[in-house]
């Protein structure tokens, strides 16, 4: 599925677009399971297991952020887990032993979808050593406008930063007090059933979609499976192995020197990043709402 080549961009930028890993026919049932469970979510007003609604979500303009973990609820999301082109990118990135973690589906949809703020997915959660990537599956065209996942290259090899405000973990970096550049940043583009790869110490984020057309974003974590994590347990040694989705398991984590950032004090508002990142003091993008009503101002 990918080249040697591939490999040494992944190594040197720290992410990859994979064009043609779905066909047409999984990723039109990707988007009707998706669109059976946003209809479904008219039952219910304040954030769920399944569910992390919009702000203004009601039952009849049902506004879905994310659908949690779908691979525990769906076969057509939990088929996505062992997609054997995704597993063959990634073995060609890692080699045989590969471990999932979790997924989550960011939906982003036309008009309103909220932006998630820069961040590296190595502050949530640090393990053993840095081989961890997140593979996410397109189920809609990401063009320039409907908030395409952003990626600042080579930043995998760079510091962790601080995700903290007021001295709480709030999973997104304050521009403000980086000295990041993100005029390198570059959105990772392509046609549905493309994939991007991303480390899971890479700088990323998205802006919100203001376009007429949604932007689903199917994610998963993978890591090899030799990467420990620092900071949970296992909920048992079964679940843990059952993880494995391709080579041989091991009882022997392989280290590395990195720097790392402890989540801690863990952020005032719990759930998922958008709930975490409520908390941050200077924001990057602004809400699709934020920008209705700039263009609404009058003319200076
Ligand atoms: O949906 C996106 O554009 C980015 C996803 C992401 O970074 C996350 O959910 O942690």
């Amino acid at each position: 599925m990918i080249s040697d080549k591939d490999v040494e961009t992944y190594n040197r930028r720290g992410y990859l677009v994979v064009p043609n890993v779905l066909s047409d026919e999984e990723v039109a049932e990707l988007r009707q399971v998706t669109e059976e469970f946003v209809e479904k979510s008219r039952a219910v007003s304040s954030h769920t297991d399944v569910y992390d609604l919009e702000p203004g979500h009601t039952k009849d303009a049902p506004k879905v952020r994310r659908i949690k973990t779908p691979h525990a609820w769906h076969p057509v999301y939990e088929k996505m887990v062992k997609h054997p082109k995704i597993l063959s990118v990634l073995q060609k990135l890692w080699g045989p032993n590969i471990r999932f973690d979790v997924s989550k589906l960011n939906l982003k949809s036309a008009g309103f979808g909220s932006p998630i703020e820069w961040h590296q997915d190595w502050a949530f959660y640090p393990h053993t050593n840095d081989d961890l990537a997140a593979v996410g599956i397109m189920i809609d065209d990401f063009k320039p406008d409907n908030g395409a996942m952003m990626v600042i290259p080579g930043s995998h090899k760079g510091p962790t930063y601080d995700h903290h405000t007021n001295g709480y973990f709030v999973g997104g970096i304050d521009p403000s007090k980086s000295n990041i550049d993100f005029s390198k940043a570059v959105q990772c583009l392509g046609k549905a059933g493309s994939i991007t790869v991303h480390h899971v110490r890479l700088l990323h984020a998205s802006a919100a979609n203001t376009s007429g057309e949604q932007r689903r974003f199917l994610l998963h974590q993978y890591r090899t499976a030799d990467a420990w994590p620092l900071i949970y347990k296992p909920e048992s040694f079964e679940k843990w192995e059952a993880m494995l989705v391709c080579g041989e398991d091991t009882v022997a984590p392989r280290m590395k020197e990195l720097p790392i950032r402890l989540p801690y004090p863990p952020a005032p508002n719990q759930g998922s990043i958008y709930e975490n990142q409520r908390d941050l003091e200077t924001r990057f993008f602004k809400t699709a709402d934020e920008l209705a009503e700039k263009k609404l101002e009058p003319a200076e």
